[in-house]
């Protein structure tokens, strides 16, 4: 995004370069226009969807919204959003989740993504499967040709019985596509990560395609041990993608 010239002036100023973080702010904010009064609203995790749900505090207390009910992602933004005074709920009393705004790790062109590579994957994945409209947040970084290609991770959330046992499945289900299975821990520790439902992450990593991606979840939702995968397939149903160049939208 280029700062506006002023109308008074000859000489436009120099270009102003948005860091990733204000870029986030950029989508989020966009993201928050959807919301009305009245709505159940999902509330995502990470430091996109923190950006929407600082947005939607604040335009609580302005009076601009009223009478939403929050369904929080995770632990990190049910504190969030219960510090801003947001109303909070669950899916058992509000199974149908009207607008649910998330970020993502990797988002493709037909708006499949990655996500869970903050931590969250699981509560997400339920909320977000529960909502009418579900709006992803982005940078234009998140941008992939196909997800699971960029080299980064894809978690798996797993039980933590025997993990190792389910990590070596992972990577043996993957074998072709040259995949390697590491267990996540705390960063600088050597401590297993465990996610908001006590469970572990292994993050898998692939050398090359890991080919239809319906049939990939399908393998690894098969094998007893995991609990959910990053994968999110068919289910974003807009994406807002801010860039340097402005904020682009994808209806699906
Ligand atoms: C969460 O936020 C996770 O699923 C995903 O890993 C992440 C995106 O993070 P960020 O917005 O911080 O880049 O929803």
């Amino acid at each position: 995004l280029l700062a506006p010239s002023s109308p008074s002036s000859s000489l436009s100023p120099p270009p102003v370069i948005l860091t990733q973080d204000e870029l986030k702010k950029i989508a989020a904010y966009k993201a928050v226009e959807y919301v009305e009064s009245g709505m159940v609203l999902g509330l995502g995790t990470g430091s996109t969807a923190k950006h929407a749900v600082d947005r939607i505090g604040e335009l609580l207390r302005q009076g601009k919204l009223r009478d939403i009910v929050g369904i929080p992602t995770s632990k990190m933004t049910h504190e969030q959003a219960a510090s801003l005074g947001i109303p909070l709920s669950d899916l058992d009393s509000h199974p149908v989740v009207d607008l649910a705004i998330d970020g993502a790790d990797e988002v493709d062109p037909e708006l499949n993504l990655v996500k869970g590579r903050g931590g969250s994957l699981l509560r997400e994945k339920m909320v977000e499967g529960a909502c009418k409209k579900f709006v992803v947040i982005v940078d234009e970084s998140k941008l992939v040709k196909y997800i699971g290609g960029s080299g980064l991770a894809m978690p798996v959330e797993i039980i933590p019985f025997c993990w190792k046992f389910t990590a070596d499945r992972l990577q043996k289900l993957f074998e072709e596509a040259g995949c390697v299975a590491k267990l996540r821990t705390f960063p600088g520790k050597d401590e297993p990560f465990v996610t908001d439902n006590r469970n572990y992450i292994v993050d898998l990593y692939f050398k090359k395609s890991i080919g239809d991606l319906k049939v990939a979840s399908d393998a690894i939702l098969q094998l007893a041990g995991v609990v959910e995968h990053g994968m999110f397939l068919d289910m974003a149903t807009t994406v807002i993608i801010a860039g340097e160049l402005g904020v682009t939208v994808k209806h699906k």
